[in-house]
């Protein structure tokens, strides 16, 4: 006595073919699983970044408005903030005239021209207040356009 059964496509008639489909169907599962842990990985990369453009505006404070401590024709409202430790890349460029990036103490003088990008890199290795000016003559008010560094460490920098 035998059996026969009659098989139309895919229909399981043997043990063998049982195991593949178990093993195709196991291999899908995962690989769904896996799937939808990397699109959200990705979205939640995508969502986060969020293209936040830093930007501030720094002037020189007067010489009636100083106050004790501050230094005259140098210190600024608004100063550039960076980490100590870390590699810096500053990014110089003008919107009118030539200018220059000239913070002595970080060893760093780099001409910021209009329509072209100039960069140049630092690592400061100590806190601190780093002065600098404009050192390129560059107008009426070239004396005026000083640049004031404030290096602090990373903590504080990301707080
Ligand atoms: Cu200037």
């Amino acid at each position: 006595m035998y059996f026969y059964q009659f098989t139309s496509g895919h229909h399981v008639a043997t043990p063998n073919m049982e195991g593949i489909i178990e093993l195709h169907n196991n291999v899908m599962f995962y690989l769904i699983l896996i799937l939808i842990f990397v699109s959200y990985v990705l979205y939640s990369i995508i969502k986060n970044d969020s293209n936040k453009i830093i930007e501030f505006e720094s002037y020189i404070i007067p010489e009636d408005l100083l106050e004790d401590g501050q230094l005259r024709m140098l210190d600024v409202d608004a100063s550039i903030v960076v980490p100590v430790d870390t590699h810096i890349r500053f990014i110089v460029s003008s919107a009118d005239v030539l200018h220059d990036f000239c913070v002595p103490s970080l060893g760093i003088k780099i001409d910021a021209a209009p329509g072209r990008l100039n960069q140049t890199s630092a690592l400061i290795q100590r806190e601190g207040v780093y002065y600098g000016q404009c050192s390129e003559l560059c107008g009426v008010f070239h004396s005026a356009m000083p640049i004031k560094v404030e290096a602090v460490s990373l903590y504080e920098f990301i707080n």
